[in-house]
């Protein structure tokens, strides 16, 4: 073949029949546009696309808000276990998010987040029954998956010792890292604070699962005022264009600390951007957690089968406040807050449902409540009782391996501890 018959034709000019033929067509009223960034027909006449804001991407939901199922075609027929080991795990994190700001100003966590998002769509829950850790990759919010044991989840609240976790260095509720948090399917990576500086990175861990064969797909979380991050674009291209298994979940709780979304965004909110990217999207009623179930699962599926990213936007309210360092009351109505708490809350959705087909009753709640609240009391004392890490392991784990002048900076803090330790809080550190 010659170089020019691999060129289109309107830009192959070398003999007059061509030309001639190339004419023809351009004036024919059949023409089609030749560029190679779009496929898309002419139009003759002005018109500029109007975002659609008004009635937006509607929100698939499976249950309504007194628990009863909508269109039973939809209703996943989860089992009585299973459904009931999502209520049951919810008011553990709960009751550990409840009980960190109260607990504030006596040696306890100095900071944390004060609630937990709803809903949170385990990758087990999925229908995911493999072995392999499967990476959930997300920003600082990570609810308690319920195989994990409360020790790695208290731990880097109070930045205790623990084997898995050697040297907790990050803030609260930033938990570490792959592979470490348990020994269930899913692995999560370690949070990061730069939102959403994950984002890009957990499609890379797509394309390196894609590379492999290993039919896993990677969950990528994130709010919706991370998505307007650069990174977030960075992200979704890459995925879309590098044929990613990977969904991407955004929390759109409508504020990102005290910025509401309409100053975040003008859009139809996070899933109209999807179909830009080429990302098959979705939105859900993110306080329905069997909405939120069947659209992974279904996400999950089809990622893995035809390696492409998903995009979900589970649509909920934050109900907390932002973090132990924000009063909420000074940007928005306590009835506006009450309204979710009380009217459209995702664990209240479920109980309803549990107790309409006769799997939960107030009995059951009460003793839960009870159970869950000591086991979350016991984990943190037993955390307080811990000490912290040696000061030596800020030094470790910059690099792999440590460096001469990192070295010589650890063995400076060594010899000033030894003479000025009295000066230091070091009974609450390893040695
Ligand atoms: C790059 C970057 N800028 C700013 C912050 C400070 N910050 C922490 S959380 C947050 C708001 C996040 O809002 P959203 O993504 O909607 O998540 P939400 O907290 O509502 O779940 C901001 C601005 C940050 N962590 N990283």
């Amino acid at each position: 073949m010659s170089e020019s018959d691999a060129l289109p034709p309107h830009l192959v000019l070398s003999s007059p029949q061509r030309v001639l033929r190339q004419q023809q067509e351009f004036t024919s009223l059949e023409e089609k546009p030749q560029f190679p960034g779009a496929s898309a027909d002419f139009v003759d006449k002005l018109d500029f696309i109007q975002p659609n804001v008004i009635s937006g991407i509607p929100i698939y939901r499976v249950m309504d808000r007194q628990g009863q199922i909508i269109n039973p075609d939809e209703d996943p027929q989860l089992a009585q276990e299973q459904v009931l080991s999502l209520q049951t795990h919810d008011p553990l994190p709960q009751t550990i998010a409840g009980s960190v700001p109260s607990t504030r100003g006596k040696g306890r966590p100095p900071w944390c987040f004060p609630h937990v998002e709803p809903a949170p769509p385990w990758p087990e829950m999925t229908g995911y029954r493999g072995r392999q850790p499967e990476p959930s990759l997300q920003f600082t919010r990570l609810p308690q998956p319920p195989w994990c044991p409360l020790i790695p989840i208290r731990s880097p609240c109070y930045s205790r010792a623990e084997p898995h976790n050697r040297a907790q260095r990050q803030s609260p509720a930033h938990l570490a890292g792959r592979g470490e948090g348990g020994s269930g399917p899913i692995s999560p990576a370690p949070c990061t604070n730069p939102s959403p500086a994950t984002l890009p990175a957990a499609v890379g861990a797509a394309y390196a699962f894609k590379r492999d064969n290993a039919s896993r797909a990677v969950i990528c979380y994130f709010g919706e005022g991370a998505a307007s991050e650069g990174d977030a674009h960075a992200g979704f291209n890459f995925a879309a264009t590098l044929e990613c298994p990977i969904l991407f979940f955004c929390r759109n709780n409508g504020y990102a600390i005290s910025t509401p979304t309409s100053e975040q965004y003008r859009g139809d909110g996070i899933a109209a951007r999807g179909p830009g990217y080429g990302i098959m999207s979705i939105r859900v009623d993110g306080n329905d957690v069997l909405a939120v179930y069947n659209a992974t699962r279904e996400a999950r599926r089809r990622a893995i089968a035809e390696n492409q990213p998903f995009l979900i936007e589970a649509m909920t309210y934050r109900i907390g406040h932002h973090s132990t360092s924000d009063d909420s009351s000074a940007y928005r109505s306590v009835d506006e807050v009450n309204y979710w708490d009380k009217q459209d809350h995702p664990i209240s959705r479920l109980r309803h449902h549990m107790v309409g087909r006769g799997w939960w009753d107030e009995e059951q709640e009460k003793s839960w409540r009870k159970k869950s609240r000591k086991r979350v009391m016991e984990a943190f004392e037993q955390a307080e009782r811990k000490l912290k890490p040696s000061p030596q392991h800020l030094f470790s784990d910059v690099y792999c391996e440590m460096p001469s002048h990192l070295q010589k900076q650890q063995e400076a803090l060594a010899r000033h501890l030894r003479l000025y330790g009295e000066h230091y809080p070091l009974e609450h550190f390893e040695k």
